[in-house]
């Protein structure tokens, strides 16, 4: 049986020759399914154009996904350190400054839509710091929170000059609505979904004058919040207040320690340690250089802890910051 197409549905199909992009294509498509006459003879074309439908549509989905995991800022050096806080807080003037990154500063709110990632450096590592835009309820971007919930600690950052105590109020509600808790944790039973995250409070624009009372009397407010479980630090990103402290106070809240390795008879590389979260034992430290040597690993040798140079010591072996070990296999 003739199909007896239309001008119209070859307009279309004209259209679908000619697009470019996937959404153009299935718009065309679906133009030509619509101006189709409907009997017999189009059923088989009506089922073609279905498929070639379908067919695109998983392709752009799938391109939505990579796009989606790329969006997800992968980590890199120690550990990595993202920077939550109301429009204008100053976290972008603190990425600037600490690191070789340079976000955009300015005094009007919104000017960070995406993340960005600078290098901060403390003492022999380096440790990611990440500029994000500010957290406004209810229009959080999707890839926002993954990355809240994927970083190794977060800082939120508070305007010190203008009420400090509401805009930590502000950002926890907000982390709340993601169910994303600082400060105490509470057990899986108690709030299931929630994932706890390490955190530092800071203060910013310390060199401002203050409206009401003192940036001191700000602080404590500050630490109160949290009774003090959340360490709290007061900053001036402008004359460089407080920036040395915040390289330590950072390596100190992430809970990590730095391990060394060195092979018998050489000196160990000072400069390229393992990160390793506190507590880890020696066996863990052997599966960080090589998946197959916490299996393989019969003992170590040790320098530093405070025992004695080179003491034989064993895979349960607790290893603190600044420890270095030789591996025996
Ligand atoms: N006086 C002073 N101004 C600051 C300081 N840090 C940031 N600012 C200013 O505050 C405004 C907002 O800073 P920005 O880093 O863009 O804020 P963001 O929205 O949190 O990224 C800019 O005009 C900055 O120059 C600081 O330590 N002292
Ligand atoms: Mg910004």
């Amino acid at each position: 049986m003739p199909a007896n197409l239309t001008p119209a549905y070859f307009e279309a199909e004209k259209r679908f020759r000619e697009a470019k992009a996937n959404q153009d294509k299935i718009a065309a498509l679906e133009e030509m399914l619509a101006v189709m006459p409907k009997h017999k003879g189009t059923d088989h074309l009506k089922a073609d154009l279905r498929r070639k439908i379908a067919k695109l549509t998983q392709a752009s989905e799938r391109k939505t996904a990579t796009q989606r995991a790329s969006m997800v800022l992968p980590k890199e050096g120690a550990a990595q350190v993202v920077i939550v806080g109301l429009p204008n807080a100053g976290k972008s003037q603190l990425v600037d400054g600490i690191t070789k990154a340079t976000p955009t500063v300015a005094d009007y709110p919104f000017t960070t839509q995406n993340a960005t990632p600078g290098m901060m450096e403390f003492e022999n590592i380096k440790i990611q710091l990440v500029d994000m835009p500010p957290l406004v309820s209810g229009s959080t971007q999707f890839w926002v929170p993954p990355m809240l919930r994927r970083a190794d600690a977060l800082i939120i950052m508070v305007d010190l000059s203008d009420t400090p105590l509401d805009q930590l109020v502000e950002i926890s509600m907000q982390l709340e609505e993601l169910k994303i808790g600082i400060g105490e944790k509470k057990s899986e039973e108690e709030a299931p979904g929630w994932t706890w995250k390490k955190a530092l409070i800071i203060g910013s624009k310390l060199d401002l004058p203050e409206e009401n009372g003192t940036a001191e009397a700000d602080l404590q407010a500050l630490r109160d919040e949290y009774k003090g479980q959340v360490p709290v630090l007061g900053i001036s990103a402008k004359n460089g207040t407080g920036l040395e402290d915040l390289r330590l106070k950072v390596f100190e809240v992430l809970d990590i320690i730095r391990v060394y390795t060195k092979t018998p008879g050489q000196k160990p590389d000072l400069n390229d340690p393992i990160i390793l979260e506190r507590g880890s034992t020696l066996a863990d430290a052997a599966e960080d250089v090589h998946k197959d040597f916490r299996a393989k690993l019969k003992f170590a040798r040790l320098w530093g802890s405070g025992k004695h140079d080179g003491v034989m010591v064993k895979r349960d072996h607790v290893l603190e910051d600044g420890d270095i070990i030789e591996l025996h296999i």
